[in-house]
């Protein structure tokens, strides 16, 4: 493509008459706005350690009272978006959450969706919409768009936890904002369906009455089905995605949710696509390959990926490693943005 004229090619007398009247020329900055095959990401290949996190995130329980921080949270930002802007990817929001034992996050609801993984330590729960979700390791928690939500702890160690939320994509709307609210009476309704058991009140339910049916997806039976699963194809990787189970839909409208089991040894290639990913080792550990860099990864510990990047995810360990994955595919499906292509 043709190298076209650049800003100082033009006489400083008329950029600022444009500027005057608010207007720019657009040739300087075509291929900035539209690179020729490939968007250039602000998003970088990157990987934060939990081991490095957790004794900063343990200082920030004693340096801040929950009550002066309402969440207490250390945001796992990328240098390519500037760390103010507090954004993993363009859509993605990281932040490693603490709770210390009897402490309490008050009632919010907000624009933004929101999902929690458990990472470290037992007894603490989110309610949400009065339905209390206990919060085991490797357990996901949706709290999305509009539905109050509050963590509490009755246990007796810290709780860590990961924080996705589509927030730098809802603040780039101009869509984001919160409302504060009381604690939540925890609601004892029969009259729920109980996807994890496969059951639904007969008599009451209306299949997609909700967006949100199920609100925690323990992490037992995510295991279960992912170790089933590669016993039974021995060839294919192994992932599953965490769905709406009335739709069969992603679980959350912006943000894809999935999971995936490297058996012993084994390497997955992943094709580079549109959408930047983000990966969490859940149990095991594993290599990552991004483009050219590389990482090692343990338990807890949290990677990104841009747009287009060729990933490798390799177990050279004995045991099988399982990460959970967030990606940008459903906002990019929705919008037609999506492309998956080939390696080279
Ligand atoms: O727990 O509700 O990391 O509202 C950022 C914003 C967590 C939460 C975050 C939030 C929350």
């Amino acid at each position: 493509m043709e190298q076209l004229a650049r800003l100082e090619d033009l006489p400083p007398r008329y950029l600022a008459d444009l500027n005057q009247r608010n207007l720019v020329p657009l040739w300087p900055s075509l291929r900035d706005v539209l690179p020729p095959l490939k968007p250039i990401p602000k998003t970088q290949a990157l990987v934060w350690k939990f081991n490095e996190i957790k004794p900063l995130l343990i200082e920030a329980g004693e340096l801040t009272p929950i009550e002066k921080a309402e969440r207490r949270v250390l945001v796992l930002a990328n240098p390519g978006h500037g760390l103010e802007n507090m954004r993993a990817t363009s859509v993605i929001y990281l932040g490693m959450q603490l709770l210390l034992a009897k402490e309490w996050a008050p009632a919010h609801r907000h624009t933004p969706n929101a999902v929690r993984l458990i990472v470290e330590g037992e007894k603490a729960y989110t309610t949400v919409e009065g339905q209390k979700c206990e919060m085991s390791h490797g357990d996901l928690i949706l709290t999305p768009s509009g539905l109050w939500h509050e963590h509490g702890h009755d246990g007796d160690e810290p709780v860590i936890w990961l924080d996705v939320l589509d927030l730098p994509l809802v603040y780039y709307m101009e869509a984001s904002y919160v409302e504060g609210g009381d604690c939540q009476p925890v609601q004892r309704i029969a009259n729920k369906p109980r996807y994890a058991a496969g059951l639904v009140p007969k008599h009451h339910h209306i299949r997609a009455d909700q967006d949100y049916p199920m609100l925690r997806y323990p992490w037992q039976e995510a295991k279960q089905l992912l170790i089933d699963l590669a016993h039974e194809h021995t060839q294919a990787p192994v992932q599953i995605a965490y769905v709406n189970p009335e739709t069969g839909e992603d679980c959350q409208k912006i943000i894809g949710y999935s999971a995936l089991m490297l058996r012993p040894n084994e390497t997955v290639q992943l094709q580079p696509r549109s959408a930047a990913m983000v990966f969490h080792i859940i149990e095991g550990q594993a290599h990552i390959k991004i483009d050219e860099k590389n990482y090692d990864l343990e338990k807890a510990d949290t990677a990104c990926a841009p747009c287009f990047s060729q990933i490798d995810l390799i177990n050279t360990s004995s045991e099988p490693c399982f990460i959970f994955i967030a990606d940008e595919a459903p906002i990019q499906k929705k919008l037609g943005l999506y492309s998956v292509r080939n390696r080279i």
